[in-house]
């Protein structure tokens, strides 16, 4: 009997999330997936998600574990670590990290105290939550001193950092990013922290596949713990690990577990262990240098059709498009999109003047797309569909024609045949 798949499976079990189920299969299929954060897993990976290590305990580290039955998580964590290291060249890694927050706070943990200064990047400027929202733990706990870009250029500040180094000695400083379409310079944050004696983190969840694939400067070597999620750019499942040196492994290792986590997620281990080993392959690489291509396409595409762009272009995966001096908000954009199947998401820009439930600016990745197949023809016709967009959000007979060509552009580059019921494309019924 052939294997069946999950639609398949909870078809025959259960009707109620089957129609769930397929709605997403559906939805995958027929849009443009454009959220920065986001990517499709490999067949493969997607399969082995799915497994058996789901149901095992296994509190603690390779070969000291606290149950029993533990010999094939052994095998599974330490081939996972293996392969990080040959992707990343850390000297230690830790790969049960639950989700990208935790390998943070794992790290503050590790790092530094309550109450502790640590200078971070201004979450409108383009860092991430828990670099010291005030919503988030980072800002509750620990004092945290802002950095920005130049409003000018848009590019970090670096004598703004090195000023409030000096100012504020920090026990951390936290650099990377999660809306910064600019390389991450980790040598010159590197030397301002050597300055004034304080740790350095960097979370390079956005451009880890970026970084493994050697088409953005590392940070290892000049940061002393770094962290990343596995489902963005690297293409894993969701997930995160997290770096560091020898000689802050045992601390570290601490501070996930027991300090914040139970038993690690052995299913998802096990899909992190297979990803990586995709991730080591020559293709991998092209697809990262392919994203970076799309990306510098997109932007062009976008700066032609006078949309103003966030530093004026990209050197990654990002383009942040600056709605402030359009009649649209960011939320109004990214409704407007989404009607004509372009997925991307509203986002805050430096000098934001709307809530970030609002925001000025949209946010768009080529990760996703670039896995799909798109290359910079493709992503140029997209880049112009966007743009009619933005201009005409509100013009129904434009939004139609729009949908059409998603329509045309998503049926040519299928996702998951093997995930369709019964062989038929779930599109065959309408997107
Ligand atoms: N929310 C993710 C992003 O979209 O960048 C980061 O956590």
């Amino acid at each position: 009997m052939a294997h069946k798949n999950v639609a398949e499976l909870l078809l025959a079990a259960d009707p109620d999330a089957a129609r769930i189920y397929i709605n997403e299969l559906k939805r995958q299929e027929c849009t443009l997936e454009m959220v920065a954060a986001e990517n499709f897993v490999s067949a493969l990976t997607l399969q082995v998600e799915g497994n058996i290590f789901t149901n095992k305990y296994a509190e603690g580290q390779p070969k000291k574990r606290y149950y029993g039955g533990c010999a094939n998580m052994d095998d599974i964590e330490l081939l996972a670590v293996e392969r990080a290291k040959k992707l990343f060249g850390a000297e230690h890694i830790n790969v049960q990290p639950h989700a990208g927050s935790q390998a943070n706070m794992a790290v503050y943990h590790a790092a530094i105290k309550p109450g502790d200064t640590v200078l971070a990047m201004e979450l409108t400027h383009g860092g991430h939550l828990t670099h010291g929202s005030a919503m988030n733990f980072s800002g509750q706990f620990y004092k945290i001193v802002p950095y920005h870009v130049r409003l000018t250029d848009h590019r970090i500040d670096f004598d703004e950092v090195a000023a409030l180094a000096a100012e504020h000695k920090p026990a951390m400083i936290i650099c990377g990013a999660s809306a910064y379409p600019r390389v991450v310079e980790f040598d010159k944050f590197a030397q301002i922290a050597g300055d004034c004696g304080a740790v350095l983190m960097a979370d390079i969840a956005h451009i880890a596949g970026l970084v493994a694939a050697k088409v953005h400067p590392s940070p290892i070597g000049h940061c002393d713990f770094v962290t990343t999620t596995t489902h963005k750019t690297l293409r894993g499942p969701r997930g995160a690990i997290i770096m560091c040196r020898e000689k802050d492994a045992d601390r570290l290792d601490k501070c996930v577990m027991p300090g914040i986590q139970g038993g690690p997620l052995m299913h998802s281990v096990f899909s992190k262990a297979v990803a990586f080993g995709e991730a080591l392959k020559p293709e991998f690489a092209d697809i990262q240098r392919q994203t970076v291509k799309n990306a510098a396409t997109l932007a062009q595409t976008l700066l032609d059709k006078d949309l103003a762009l966030i530093s004026g272009g990209t050197d990654n995966h990002i383009v942040l498009v600056n709605l402030s001096n359009r009649n649209i908000t960011g939320k109004q954009a990214e409704q407007a999109l989404e009607k004509v199947g372009i997925v991307a998401n509203r986002n805050t820009i430096p000098g934001e003047t709307r809530p970030p439930y609002v925001a000025s600016g949209i946010r768009f990745g080529t990760p996703a797309l670039t896995t799909r197949g798109l290359k910079e023809a493709q992503i140029a016709r997209v880049g112009n569909l966007i743009a009619k967009v933005l201009q005409d959000p509100e013009n129904e007979a434009l939004l139609k024609s729009v949908a059409g060509e998603v329509q045309e552009i998503s049926a040519a580059f299928p996702i998951y045949p093997s995930q369709w019921p019964q062989g038929k494309n779930p599109r065959e019924e309408g997107c």
